[in-house]
């Protein structure tokens, strides 16, 4: 009997240092999770109000599912442990009950109003954004993507991965691009998304933005990305063989440096490099002997090339 307690404790001990473990794994990623994280479990941070409720709205069913799976378990054990043939030897002949029959038909059916209800309004509200400041256009191509600003000067550029053989320390793997898509954050932004060739799915997960490009429609979406920083997506409709090879990546920046980009791309007439013009946004604010370093190295740097 000792032994078995013994080994219960030490059962129970392993257990909660396991559990401690993946809780701990689960807060150690950044608070910042713009992309997909080793062993992530559930959606990635939400980066828009968009994501947010769909965000909630998932754990709100995730509570009435729980609710009506602990039910339905319940009843079951009940059953087996009262009408085990032991405690139960003559079966009963019942065939039909009306009230019960009614119950299990209207519960269920009241169950999935009530969800209907928050499910329709977050559908509308994902749909369309009815002020938008500006526009952006996504085209999908195989096997990548095109955007374009229509309101902002018509720029317009292709997106395409970068290749894992030139892929640079820090770079993600099948998610980096050699243009990202820059938007202003703290902003309205209508997408319209449409296609040239087969359907593709302009996905964003943080976004909660999944809008099909199909040939000859143009869909619409939205977003207002809450925070500056880089977001990551993916085509999630099979559209060839290197449908895996066309990834998303979008730059958030402020409304300042956004509109230095829109101006240097449409002096340019190709998409600015918005990482420099972040550096220098950043380089301008530093302290003189940092820009000094920053310039040191940038120098080392060009010098090692
Ligand atoms: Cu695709």
């Amino acid at each position: 009997m000792m032994r078995l307690t013994s080994w219960i404790e030490r059962t129970m001990g392993s257990v909660a240092a396991l559990a401690a473990a993946i809780i701990a794994i689960g807060f150690a990623t950044e608070a910042w999770a713009a992309e997909p994280k080793p062993w992530q479990l559930g959606f990635q941070e939400p980066a828009t109000p968009v994501q947010d409720r769909i965000h909630a709205f998932h754990d709100e069913l995730l509570i009435i599912i729980t609710l009506i799976t602990l039910f339905v378990l319940g009843l079951l054990v009940y059953v087996m442990w009262r009408f085990h043939h032991t405690r139960n030897p003559v079966p009963t002949r019942t065939a039909h009950n009306a009230v019960i029959e009614i119950l299990w038909t209207v519960v269920p059916v009241l169950i999935l109003v009530i969800i209907a209800i928050p499910s329709f309004k977050l559908m509308y509200f994902m749909d369309r954004v009815p002020n938008a400041d500006m526009t952006i256009k996504v085209t999908g191509h195989q096997w990548y993507w095109e955007y374009g600003y229509p309101d902002n000067g018509d720029i317009s550029f292709n997106s395409n991965l970068i290749p894992d053989d030139q892929l640079k320390p820090g770079m993600r793997r099948l998610l980096e691009v050699d243009n990202p898509l820059v938007v202003p954050a703290k902003t309205n932004i209508r997408v319209q998304v449409t296609g040239t060739d087969v359907i593709h799915s302009w996905y964003v997960p943080s976004f909660g933005v999944q809008e099909y490009a199909v040939v000859g429609r143009l869909n619409e979406s939205w977003f207002n990305v809450e925070q500056p920083g880089t977001y990551y997506g993916e085509c999630n409709q099979i559209c060839g063989v290197n449908h895996a090879f066309m990834p998303i990546k979008i730059v958030a920046v402020s409304k300042d440096d956004f509109q230095k980009w829109v101006a240097k791309s449409k002096a340019a007439g190709a998409p600015a490099d918005i990482e420099k013009i972040l550096a220098d946004g950043k380089a301008a604010d530093a302290p003189a002997s940092l820009v000094a370093t920053a310039a040191a190295r940038d120098v080392a740097a060009a010098g090692n090339r």
